[in-house]
């Protein structure tokens, strides 16, 4: 070390003495898995004490992965290394495996866990007592070590266990849409974390820690590329980059799968066409299914975006979704590969409310597809939009596996600047009952496959990760990726509980910030809604980067990309009929769903403008007039944003330095962006309402025109060397 480095290393340790253990940095770069210190003193002796010895025969990959993570864990967390034994010790043992492994011990993990549930108990083993983790497989013993690490990063005792848990998805899966230039299309965290010019030489310890990351919390399906797919992912020589991916997920017993462009037969395999129906064109997928096999033994499958947004599909042949899906299926069948195949279609050309197109074309379908396909459907009818109604396809195809689609990465929700947990807006999509089987036919039951237990079932995440050494762009957004997981796992899980988990797993066990910060995150999805789209308002934003506000937005290139077309703002009133006196998308919903959205009577004000075009006096249930409420809601959205930035600057010496700074400063610029939502939104709307904005609320600092003409260069999302402009 030269003499430089050793008076900074002084003048480091002389500061950190000084203000003490929150001057430490932390990039955020270990997420959930920081395996922070147990400050407790009393519990962390408990704790060392009843680990004192470990049985863990590591025989595989998977188990040696396991045991180095229980190992690192416990070292961080406790200092403990605990002893290698082959026999218990009473009260200070714990012994993980499988029966197989575990044969002298004679242990019973029952079926009903399945292949990759675990159980996590205290136990008497030979009279003696003892921790076990147990599973059927070496995935759930992972799983079961990162539960069991869980335990101790959120402090809770060990002394008495009886957890039996076990994944009610088959399928949970990562989308990533990564190009293969390494710009993420809707990515606000840098470029992607692939590093496909360097593979398959290097492994970035990157696709390591990613691995642990989702086996932590039970991802497990990963998707590399972009729905809008480059057919050069199908190229031997990207094979091989995709194998050694594979090759590292697999360890954590993560599949890899990959979006396919329809029309690779052509572009690849130099055919003449990409008709699903063509001998030709099934052969060159079967092949190029089992040159793919020969690669990745375990390949997941494709994911497919056909007939979209431009991208080829069958229907450019004469061809429906079912005939595109299905001959896929048959090229992976003998491989047991999958093929996700996505819903979202919508068509300018078809004079109908894009709201209803994907239910009209798939709905026909229903019972049409292979076993193994599986249609993936976005939460909403629209696009990811800050609130919609559950899409009406959950209620619409009882023969058909269903697939949820959520966006983790915030294309709609404010990029990686604004804070916002979005396990709510899951919850809001899974409770939300469908009635199609009777009341309690939620969305989540359907797609766990509840009334039809032939179906495979799975969630996709569209991801939020890349290159930023916090993975996610902003600390709290990696918390939709954890919260993304869990709920995949068990979607029953209450959001506030995984926010808690998250919060102490991530920043500290101190109940003066969990508490105080848990229920801002809670409030927060809540708190944009109310700043950018309240009451039903959707697809406002800016045209194309989907930056910022665009009420105003009618020339984009079609139709259906027009904000006016979604709120149909006038001088009679707002918002978009759907009953049946408009566009009746209200038909595609059970009885039930369509009666209570359609009636005034009870449909809720966060639904009101999604089905209905109402009078500026229309008067609300809050006795406030409908452009009073929509002023209330904005004004009261940028007003929380504030609040909470208050509560975050008490946060102050409760964690590192490092991301308190880096919330503070999101936070603001996250309160500058919900004022210019607000105050464009309200001017805008104020044209055709043509009423007052209370005198108590504060004024806009500038006019409409200003908002406008507003100009945002290089908005990261969009890729390439496009630099649009709202
Ligand atoms: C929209 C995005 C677009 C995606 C598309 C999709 O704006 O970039 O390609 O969804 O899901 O939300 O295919």
């Amino acid at each position: 070390m030269g003499k430089y480095s050793l008076k900074y290393l002084c003048v480091l340790m002389l500061l950190l003495l000084k203000t003490g253990s929150s001057a430490f940095a932390d990039n955020g770069y270990k997420l959930w898995l920081e395996y922070n210190k147990v400050g407790n003193p009393q519990l962390a002796v408990a704790y060392r004490q009843q680990l004192s010895y470990v049985i863990f025969p590591a025989a595989s990959d998977r188990l040696k992965a396991a045991k180095f993570e229980l190992l690192t864990g416990l070292d961080e967390m406790l200092t403990l290394k605990p002893v290698d034994a082959k026999s218990i010790t009473n009260g200070q043992t714990i012994i993980i495996g499988t029966p197989q492994l575990l044969k002298s011990f004679s242990i019973a993990v029952p079926d009903s866990i399945g292949g990759e549930g675990y159980l996590i108990k205290t136990t008497l083993i030979g009279q003696k007592k003892c921790i076990l983790i147990a599973a059927n497989s070496d995935v759930g013993v992972i799983y079961g070590v990162f539960n069991f690490l869980k335990l101790i990063q959120i402090n809770q005792s060990i002394s008495k266990l009886n957890i039996s848990d076990h994944p009610r998805m088959m399928y949970r899966v990562l989308d990533h849409w990564d190009n293969l230039n390494r710009t993420v299309e809707r990515g606000y965290a840098g470029s992607s974390i692939w590093n496909w010019h360097k593979l398959p030489g290097v492994i970035d310890q990157r696709y390591i820690d990613y691995a642990r990351a989702n086996a932590s919390v039970g991802i497990n399906g990963s998707v590399v590329n972009n729905v809008n797919a480059d057919a050069l992912i199908l190229s031997p020589q990207y094979l091989l980059k995709v194998q050694a991916l594979a090759n590292v997920f697999r360890t954590y017993g993560i599949k890899i799968y990959l979006s396919v462009k329809f029309s690779s037969p052509v572009e690849l395999g130099g055919l003449k066409t990409a008709d699903p129906l063509d001998p030709a064109v099934k052969k060159w997928w079967a092949d190029k299914a089992d040159e793919i096999y020969s690669y990745i033994p375990d390949f997941g499958g494709f994911l497919v975006k056909a007939n979209s947004e431009g991208q080829p599909g069958p229907q450019s042949y004469g061809r429906t979704h079912a005939d595109g899906a299905n001959m896929l299926a048959d090229a992976l069948e003998p491989h047991h590969g999958i093929v996700m195949w996505r819903a979202f279609v919508y068509d300018n050309k078809v004079p109908d409310d894009r709201f209803k197109q994907a239910y009209n074309e798939f709905k026909p379908l229903d019972g049409k597809f292979k076993d193994n396909v599986i249609v993936q459907v976005k939460n909403g009818p629209i696009d990811f939009q800050p609130r919609e109604p559950f899409h009406p396809l959950f209620g619409a195809m009882p023969n058909t596996p269903l697939m949820m689609e959520f966006q983790l990465t915030q294309e709609y929700l404010g990029f990686s600047t604004h804070l916002v947990y979005e396990a709510p807006l899951f919850a809001e999509c899974l409770q939300s009952d469908t009635y199609t089987h009777g009341k309690g036919s939620t969305v989540a039951r359907v797609i766990k496959g509840d009334f039809n237990k032939k179906l495979i079932t799975g969630m996709a995440g569209v991801a939020n990760i890349g290159a930023d050494l916090n993975w996610c762009g902003h600390p709290f957004a990696q918390a939709n990726w954890y919260a993304f997981g869990r709920t995949a796992w068990n979607s029953d899980q209450s959001p506030a509980v995984i926010a808690d988990d998250w919060l102490r797993m991530t920043f500290t066990d101190d109940e003066n910030f969990v508490s105080p910060v848990k229920k801002f995150m809670l409030q927060s999805r809540e708190n944009t809604v109310n700043y950018m789209a309240p009451l039903g308002l959707h697809h406002i934003m800016g045209v194309s980067t989907h930056y910022g506000p665009g009420p105003w937005v009618d020339n984009a290139g079609r139709p259906d990309w027009n904000a006016t077309y979604y709120h149909k703002a006038d001088s009679s009133g707002i918002g978009f009929d759907r009953t049946g006196t408009g566009s009746n998308a209200l038909a595609q919903y059970a009885p039930e769903v369509k009666a209570r959205w359609e009636s005034l009577q009870t449909c809720p004000d966060e639904y009101l403008l999604w089905f209905h075009h109402l009078s500026w006096t229309y008067k609300m249930s809050s006795g406030r007039s409908l452009w009073d409420e929509l002023v209330y809601h904005y004004y009261a959205g940028a007003e929380s944003v504030k609040q909470m930035s208050r509560t975050w600057e008490k946060m102050e010496g409760k964690i590192d330095a490092e991301r308190f700074s880096e919330v503070k400063q999101l936070m603001q610029v996250q309160l500058n962006e919900a004022i210019t939502w607000r105050d464009a939104c309200v001017l805008y709307f104020q044209t055709f309402s043509k009423m007052p904005i209370e005198t108590t609320y504060p004024k806009s600092q500038h006019p409409l025109d200003y908002y406008r003409n507003m100009k945002f260069y290089y908005v990261p999302g969009i890729g390439g060397n496009n630099y649009m402009t709202n």
